[in-house]
């Protein structure tokens, strides 16, 4: 551990299981040495959530909140918060969501409720968790925001489909929210993350010839794991990163950048 990370105080939106992206982020939040609060989606989550912090022997704030719902979202940013002194330094937003029967087959059939809920819930939340951390953000002398993406939104991945377009609309929402909240000295950027094995990847068609195919394409011929991902998101939410806002950060094995 190099302490990069002492006396941060970050609120983690979308931690569901000990293999969710925003467990890694939160765990290597602490070993880095910052305090660390969760925002998870319902009971079920605070329950699974609560029993990881006490397997870990950590003692961490967990607050309630359907991230759809902008009331909730305020009343959760103010009560995380208030356990820091009403200062924040940083937020991970690790929220998803779209229909499965979406997930799969042709994009054409996509309807116009599931394309409103995978924006609702993969794209609004993020917009509405920057208006609410924004004054305790800047009560710290400013922040850092950091949202979980995929390469869907750029390129067609099979299956992706109203992901993808979501995915396109938070890259987009990322640059529009640094460019109003860097004069508050609050940073906004992405990781875009290579195929993991997730809740939010089972079921998925083909998932494992993905992750195969993946490996032997990128240039250090390997998939990555949800840990060096979470390095990627910690290095954004650091000083390390105080010169870089409206970014997409590619955590892909270098995947990307082969035609
Ligand atoms: C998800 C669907 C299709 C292809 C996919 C993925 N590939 C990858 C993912 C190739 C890597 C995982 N991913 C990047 C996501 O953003 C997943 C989002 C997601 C997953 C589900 C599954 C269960 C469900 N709804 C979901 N909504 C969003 O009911």
């Amino acid at each position: 551990m190099n302490d990069i990370m002492v006396g941060k105080k970050i609120l983690v939106f979308g931690a569901r299981n000990k293999w969710s992206i925003a467990w890694h982020c939160a765990t290597a939040l602490r070993r880095e040495g910052a305090s660390v609060a969760f925002s998870v989606y319902g009971e079920r989550e605070q329950k699974d959530v609560a029993s990881m912090l006490e397997k870990a022997e950590w003692d961490a704030p967990i607050v309630l909140c359907n991230a759809t719902n902008d009331e909730e979202v305020e009343s959760a940013v103010k009560e995380a918060a208030g356990h820091f002194g009403d200062e924040l330094h940083g937020v991970i937003h690790a929220i998803a969501f779209a229909k499965r029967d979406e997930l799969k087959g042709e994009f054409v059939p996509t309807s116009k409720e599931g394309f409103t809920l995978a924006h609702e819930s993969s794209v609004y939340t993020l917009i509405s968790i920057a208006r609410s951390a924004r004054p305790y953000l800047a009560a710290s002398g400013g922040g850092s925001i950091v949202t979980l993406t995929y390469l869907g939104a750029e390129r067609v991945i099979p299956n992706y489909n109203v992901m993808g377009v979501a995915k396109a609309a938070l890259e987009a929402s990322v640059r529009y929210l640094a460019a109003d909240l860097g004069p508050e000295n609050i940073r906004v950027n992405a990781v875009s993350a290579g195929p993991i094995k997730t809740l939010s990847a089972s079921g998925i068609s083909g998932f494992d010839t993905m992750l195969k195919a993946a490996a032997e394409r990128a240039p250090l011929r390997r998939t990555v794991e949800a840990d060096d991902v979470a390095d990627g998101v910690l290095f954004l939410l650091s000083d390390l990163a105080r010169g870089v806002t409206g970014e997409t950060l590619y955590v892909d094995g270098g995947y990307h950048i082969i035609g």
